[in-house]
């Protein structure tokens, strides 16, 4: 049992850093699904919360900012948010710990020698070296059989890279029916824009071929603000007349995350989401009348994470996880993984990257865990102090739950 308190530290920092991470929520991409897959410095400079840092500072129209080339748009974006102004965001520090973790000299402020590292690169090299700097062993896709830039590769070459594995992420069946059933006919599922019978059964049948076909470890859709069930719009009746359903019988939890407001200000593209505060009794409703489905939640609106916790302890079937997006900064982690802690113990998923760029898997990973680290020491100092000590066997099992288990535990598969 460890009775000194910086034995403690030294054990907690070691098992955080050596624990081989399950990344439950991502946007890369084995190095097989080409393009999809973004990665270097370009791609990182041009990261889309950057490039709603940088509008802050200029006054470029969008238009002409996004007619520039990739490499453009990321010298005007180093220059001005790095070089002109102190580089102290998350997303903006992000970028030096990810060079810095490759080992390139910051200091030097090189943007052309930062990109004579990457050129020389291969994507498949790169892709070992990022996943071992980060400590991450698996991600979690977003796989998404409506993007046509996507489904080619299911309908063809599929995935067998096992560090990749894939969620059916279904946006446009949810939130855009009367514009995606069409995409569901041309693939041969008999439905109509009226939801009758036979398109419920369609629907049903097109998400479990997609389940299967990817081998989907849950099902995921983001959601608007106003995300209501029961009510009498079309979403809703697919929630609960497609979707729980078919989670239930292919056991895979439904993941939902909610507070999305979509293109507030659309020039800005993927930059122009922005965020409002969920309704928690749509998540009440759905873990209560559905107990043997499992419901995976994250929320957007910081407002929302006290009552989420608090739903948690009231149903088991629910997993709440992630410092989603605009909640993914330094004090906020530490807030909402504190109240989470303090309120249900180690039986949540703190983290996940939310990566879109290969390379974020080190910062994102390497800032997260130093947060999630000191909580841990100070919670188990706690306890310590009450006289309940701790084993490094058991700080192990504990950092192995939150990094990972409690996820495969939850899904029922066996972790890789
Ligand atoms: O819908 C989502 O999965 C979000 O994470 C969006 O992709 C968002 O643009 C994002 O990248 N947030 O980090
Ligand atoms: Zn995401």
């Amino acid at each position: 049992m460890i009775k000194d308190k910086q034995a403690l530290r030294d054990t907690v920092f070691q098992e955080v850093e050596n624990v081989g991470i399950t990344d439950i929520h991502t946007h890369i991409y084995p190095g097989h699904f080409g393009n999809l897959l973004l990665w270097g410095v370009d791609e990182l400079l041009t990261y889309h919360y950057l490039i709603a840092e940088f509008f802050r500072y200029s006054s470029m129209s969008y238009a002409e900012f996004f007619a520039l080339p990739k490499q453009a748009q990321a010298d005007l974006i180093w220059k001005t948010l790095f070089v002109e102004h102190s580089p102290v965001s998350e997303a903006q520090r992000g970028v030096l710990t990810v060079l810095s973790k490759l080992g390139l000299d910051v200091a030097a402020r090189d943007l052309d020698a930062y990109r004579d590292y990457f050129a020389k690169m291969s994507i498949e090299e790169y892709i070992d070296k990022v996943f071992d700097t980060a400590g991450v062993k698996t991600v979690v896709m977003t796989n998404d059989p409506f993007d046509p830039a996507e489904k080619p590769f299911w309908d063809t070459v599929g995935n067998n890279d096992r560090r990749f594995r894939a969620a059916l992420r279904i946006d446009p069946l949810l939130n855009d029916y009367p514009n995606s059933y069409r995409k569901l006919q041309d693939w041969g599922y008999d439905v109509s824009q009226d939801l009758n019978d036979r398109s419920i059964a369609e629907i049903k049948r097109f998400l479990t071929d997609w389940i299967k076909k990817m081998d989907a470890l849950y099902l995921a859709v983001s959601l608007p603000p106003s995300y209501t069930v029961p009510d009498d719009s079309l979403r809703s009746r697919i929630v609960e007349q497609c979707i729980i359903p078919v989670c239930r019988e292919q056991n895979v939890p439904f993941a939902m995350m909610i507070g999305v407001k979509k293109l507030v200000n659309y020039s800005l593209g993927l930059a122009g989401d922005s965020v409002g505060k969920a309704d928690i009794k749509t998540i009440e409703y759905l873990c209560r009348t559905y107990p043997d489905n499992k419901f995976m939640v994250t929320l957007l609106s910081k407002e929302n994470q006290h009552e989420l916790a608090i739903t948690a302890r009231k149903f088991r079937n629910l997993m709440i996880f992630g410092c989603w997006w605009f909640l993914n900064n330094p004090s906020i982690i530490d807030e909402i993984t504190r109240l989470r802690m303090e309120t249900l113990g180690l039986s949540f998923i703190p983290q996940h990257s939310d990566a879109r760029v290969l390379d974020q898997l080190i910062y994102k990973w390497s800032h997260s865990r130093k947060i999630i680290a000191e909580i841990l020491v100070d919670k188990y100092s706690d306890i310590m102090d009450a006289g309940w000590y701790v084993s490094e066997d058991e700080i192990k099992r504990d950092v192995a739950d939150l990094f990972g288990e409690n996820f495969w535990r939850f899904i029922g598969r066996k972790n890789g």
